[in-house]
């Protein structure tokens, strides 16, 4: 049996079935958690969908089918006897959620990321694949569940956003065939574009207007960055939230390779992105630095305040030119 079996399997055999997304969650984590929770709906089981912190729902996603099914975690009384981990590189990603995924009989992990640790029961992990929404489309069809105009819009979020608008390297000819049937299957194509790409707030407009007008160039190191402070949070009324998508306006800085967005967070603590292209890889780097993600789009979290973590950062570059 392949693991995309042996999920589709432990998905119809259960009856009570908790399902995540990971803290800070993207599109393609809310979109996957939202098509799996209908479509098990539909199925007849009883779904308890919840995102680890209820707050930081990110506000571009409002729009999606299924939102008014999320309950917050400390709703969730009874024990799923399954419990889906959707778009986790490791278990501490579903933060406070953690708990209940242990504690159920079958724990399902479905992800992409290059670094996943293999937590769960069942690791239904395919770094090629575009997102984890196309991998909860695999299930379902590998189930034969329906795949509902709302369900279909859900994951083509998914997959748009985690590809960049088909822009990545993640994205492949099986993402266009994807692509291809969620549209078939009646996603809102431009539903989803117009209100992820095409409907940002005014705060946020000069949030990033803000960022745009700091960046720095250090050519030696092919590196691009910029910093967002709580100050700017305040002053502007954007949120950090809203922020998921500024740092590709950072990437596409010629002659530069690496780019790098440091947000200041309440805790004092400093939020790094990370992206990269033409072969320079920042999934190592954020690693090393207690984070993770993908090859080139990762990110951790520093102690240090944000000149303090531009430096750390340069130091590693440096290290990794040698
Ligand atoms: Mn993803």
């Amino acid at each position: 049996m392949t693991e995309l079996e042996r999920t589709a399997a432990a998905l119809e055999g259960a009856e009570v079935v908790g399902i995540a997304s990971h803290v800070n969650p993207d599109g393609d984590s809310v979109g996957a958690l939202l098509a799996l929770a209908m479509v098990l709906t539909g199925a007849g089981k009883r779904v308890l969908p919840c995102i680890p912190e209820p707050w930081k729902y990110p506000p571009q996603y409002d729009f999606l089918p299924g939102r008014e099914m999320l309950i917050a975690p400390d709703e969730i009384g009874e024990q799923p006897g399954l419990f889906a981990a959707l778009d986790c590189s490791n278990i501490e990603r579903l933060g406070p959620l953690r708990k209940k995924a242990e504690a159920a009989e079958t724990l399902v992990n479905i992800d992409h990321h290059e670094d996943n640790t293999m937590f769960g029961g069942i690791n239904l992990v395919d770094a090629m694949a575009s997102s984890t929404s196309e991998l909860v489309y695999k299930v379902i069809r590998k189930a034969g569940w329906p795949v509902s105009p709302e369900v279909a819009t859900c994951l083509y979020t998914g997959v748009v956003t985690d590809t960049g608008r088909f822009h990545h390297r993640n994205t492949s000819p099986g993402t266009f065939v994807i692509a291809h049937e969620l549209a078939a299957a009646g996603a809102d194509l431009f539903r989803v574009v117009s209100e992820v790409y095409d409907s940002q707030s005014l705060s946020y407009t000069r949030l990033l207007g803000r960022a745009l007008q700091r960046v720095e160039v250090m050519a030696e190191h092919e590196f691009a960055y910029s910093y967002i402070t709580q100050q700017d949070l305040a002053d502007t009324g954007a949120t950090l939230p809203e922020t998921e998508d500024l740092i590709d306006h950072l990437r596409s800085v010629r002659g530069t390779r690496v780019a790098a967005l440091f947000k200041e967070l309440p805790t004092g603590e400093v939020r790094v992105s990370l992206r990269s292209r033409d072969g320079f890889e920042v999934g190592p780097i954020a690693r090393s630095m207690g984070g993770g993600g993908h090859a080139m789009a990762a990110g951790y979290t520093s102690d240090s305040d944000i000149a303090g973590s531009v430096n750390e950062l340069v130091e590693k570059l440096r290290d990794r030119r040698g």
